[in-house]
C-alpha cells in the first residue's frame, strides 16, 4: 500500500487578515495531516499565501506601501494564525520567493513547447475582486444597475495584449479524465456542476496581463507578467521541488491527494489546474474538494458588514480544541454552515463536557478513588463489557473510511457513537454500586471503561489534539503508543500502573449573563 500523503490549502491572498473562512479550510487539512499521520502515513501538508495581483497590488497601494513590504506584513498573520491553531504544516510557501518564480516560468515553458499557449489580445470582463476573466453572459446586473460577477464582484472591461492558454481544446479531455477519475471532484454535486460546466463547451483563457507589473515575467517577453491563478496554481508543485522533477519530494508526493478548496475557487482547481497539468506533460492531482460557506449568524460575512469572524478571538473566548472540534462537526463537510455562539456553546456543553469530559472524569476519578490510582485488573469480561470494548476497536476503521471521504462530521460522530455508548455503559453498571458489593466486577467494568477511553482519545487526537494528549497523560499512555497502530496490535492498558490524579479535560461554558 502506498502510505504517503499529499494535502494542500488554498494560498490565501494577502489582501486583507485572516479570517474564520481561513482557519476552517487549514483546519480541515490539518486534522487530515494528522490523522493520515497518526495512521503511519508519510505525510507532506502544505499551505501559505498568494501574493501577486492586481487584488494585492492594489490593496497595498491603499496602504501606501510598495507591495513586497505589504506582503511580507500580510503573510505573516496567516503563519500567526496557524501557530495559534497550531496547524501541522509542513511548508508554508509564499508565491514572492525565488523558488516559485522558476517553477512558474518553467511550467510555461512547457505549456509553450507543448503549443498550448498563443499570443492575443483579451478584450473582456475582468473582477479584480475574483482575479477572474467573465464572459457577458455570465454577468448580472447590480443593485445600481452596473454589471456584476456572478460572484457579486465588480468587474470592469479590459484590453490588453494577451497570451492565451489553449483550454477549448481541454474540454473532451476533461471530461474524460473526470469520468476515469469518478472521485476527483468531491462532494458529488459539485462534481456535477463542474461537468456540465465543461460539457458547456470552454473557450482559451487569458493567462497573461500588461497593465501592470506585480507578477511573475513570462519567459521571453518581460511586457508580461503571469496570470495570477496560472501563477498560484503552480504553487502545489514548487513546493515539492518542481521544477526539479528528481528532487526527492517531487518524487515522494506529486501529484497531489487533495486539494481542499472553498466552492468558491472550485473551477479554477477542477478544470484550470488539471488541464494546465496535463498539457505540460505532467501527472494530474488525485482530488479536489470543495467545502461550503460559513455564515456569521445568519449573515454573510464581509468587511463591510463588518461582522468578519477573528479565529484567534474565538480561541481567546471558546478555546482552540473547542474551536477545532465545532467546526468540524457542526456542519456535514460540504455544505454551508453558520456561526452563531449558541450553537458554539451547545456543542461546548452537551458533546464536549457532558459527553466526553464527563465520561473521562467520572471514570478516571473513580479509578483514582477506588482503584488506588491504579489500572485496575479486570477479572473475565461479560457480554457487556465485550459489546463495549468491541464496538470501542470498530470506530478506527469506520473512521478511517469516513477520513477518506473528508467526512469530519461523521468521523467524529462515529467516535460519538462510542462516547454515548460508554456513558450508557457506566449508568447501567453502576461502578460506585460495585464497591462494596462486588470489587472485582468493579474493577473489571472500570479497565473496561479505561481502555475504552485510551481508544477514544488517541481517534480524537487529529481533531482536539490538547485535550486528546491530557487524557493520554492521564491514562499514561506513551509518547510511542498514540499512534493507530496501539489500535490495532494489541496493546492493551496494563493493570496495576501508577495514574496521575485526574483533572477535568472539557470545562463547562458558563454564559455572562452580565
Ligand atoms: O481564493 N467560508 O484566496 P482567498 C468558508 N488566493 N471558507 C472560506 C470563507 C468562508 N466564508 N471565506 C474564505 C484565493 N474561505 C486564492 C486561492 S489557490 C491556488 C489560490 C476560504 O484568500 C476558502 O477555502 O480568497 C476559500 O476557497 C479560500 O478561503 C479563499 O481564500
Amino acid at each position: 500500500m502506498d502510505k504517503r500523503y499529499y494535502v494542500t490549502t488554498p494560498i490565501y491572498y494577502v489582501n486583507d487578515a485572516p479570517h474564520i473562512g481561513h482557519a476552517y479550510t487549514t483546519l480541515a487539512c490539518d486534522a487530515l495531516a494528522r490523522f493520515k499521520r497518526l495512521d503511519g502515513y508519510d505525510v507532506f501538508f502544505l499551505t501559505g499565501t498568494d501574493e501577486h495581483g492586481q487584488k494585492v497590488e492594489k490593496s497595498a497601494e491603499a496602504a501606501g506601501v510598495a507591495p513586497q513590504i505589504f506582503t511580507d506584513r500580510v503573510s505573516q498573520n496567516f503563519r500567526d494564525l496557524a501557530d495559534a491553531m497550531d496547524f501541522t504544516h509542513d511548508d508554508f510557501i509564499r508565491t514572492t520567493e525565488p523558488r516559485h518564480t522558476q517553477a512558474c516560468q518553467d511550467i510555461w515553458r512547457r505549456l509553450e513547447d507543448a503549443g498550448d499557449i498563443y499570443l492575443g489580445s483579451y478584450a473582456g470582463w475582468y473582477a479584480v475582486r475574483d482575479e477572474a476573466f467573465y464572459a457577458e453572459d455570465e454577468l448580472k446586473k447590480g443593485p445600481d444597475g452596473s454589471k456584476i460577477a456572478p460572484t457579486g464582484a465588480p468587474v470592469e472591461w479590459v484590453e490588453e495584449p494577451s497570451y492565451f492558454f489553449r483550454l477549448s481544446a481541454w474540454a473532451d479531455r476533461l471530461l474524460k479524465f473526470y469520468e476515469e477519475n469518478p472521485d476527483f471532484i468531491l462532494p458529488k454535486t459539485r462534481r456535477n456542476e463542474v461537468v456540465s460546466f465543461v460539457k458547456g463547451g470552454l473557450m482559451d483563457l487569458s493567462i497573461s496581463r500588461t497593465t501592470f507589473n506585480w507578477g511573475v515575467p513570462v519567459p521571453g517577453n518581460q511586457e508580461h507578467i503571469m496570470y495570477v491563478w496560472l501563477d498560484a496554481l503552480t504553487n502545489y508543485m514548487t513546493a515539492v521541488g518542481y521544477p526539479d522533477r528528481d528532487a526527492e519530494l517531487y518524487k515522494k508526493f506529486w501529484p497531489a491527494d487533495l486539494h481542499m478548496v472553498g466552492k468558491d475557487i472550485l473551477r479554477f482547481h477542477a478544470v484550470y489546474w488539471p488541464a494546465f497539468v496535463m498539457a505540460a506533460g505532467l501527472p494530474a492531482p488525485k482530488r479536489v474538494f470543495a467545502h461550503g460557506w460559513w455564515t456569521n449568524e445568519g449573515e454573510k460575512i464581509s468587511k463591510s458588514l463588518g461582522n468578519v469572524i477573528d479565529p484567534l478571538e474565538l480561541v481567546d473566548s471558546y478555546g482552540l480544541d473547542q474551536v477545532r472540534y465545532f467546526l468540524l462537526r457542526e456542519v456535514p463537510f460540504g455544505n454551508d454552515g453558520d456561526f452563531s455562539r449558541r450553537a458554539i456553546i451547545g456543542r461546548m456543553n452537551s458533546d464536549l463536557a457532558n459527553d466526553y469530559g464527563n465520561l473521562a472524569q467520572r471514570v478516571l476519578s473513580m479509578v483514582h478513588k477506588n482503584c488506588e490510582a491504579r489500572v485496575p485488573a479486570p477479572g473475565a469480561f461479560t457480554e457487556d463489557d465485550n459489546r463495549l470494548l468491541d464496538a470501542a476497536k470498530a470506530v478506527l476503521g469506520q473512521v478511517r473510511s469516513k477520513m477518506d471521504l473528508q467526512a469530519f462530521h461523521e468521523a467524529l460522530e462515529a467516535i460519538w457513537v462510542v462516547i454515548r455508548q460508554s456513558n450508557a455503559y457506566v449508568d447501567a453498571q453502576a461502578p460506585w454500586k460495585l464497591r462494596k458489593e462486588d470489587p472485582a466486577r468493579m474493577n473489571t467494568v472500570l479497565y473496561t471503561l479505561a481502555e475504552t477511553i485510551r481508544h477514544l482519545a488517541i481517534l480524537t487526537q487529529p481533531f482536539m489534539p490538547d485535550a486528546s494528549a491530557r487524557i493520554l497523560d492521564q491514562l499514561v499512555v506513551g509518547s510511542g503508543a498514540r499512534s493507530f497502530a496501539a489500535l490495532e496490535d494489541g496493546s492493551a492498558l496494563a493493570a496495576g500502573t501508577e495514574l496521575p490524579k485526574p483533572l477535568g479535560v472539557f470545562p463547562r461554558y458558563v454564559e455572562d449573563d452580565a
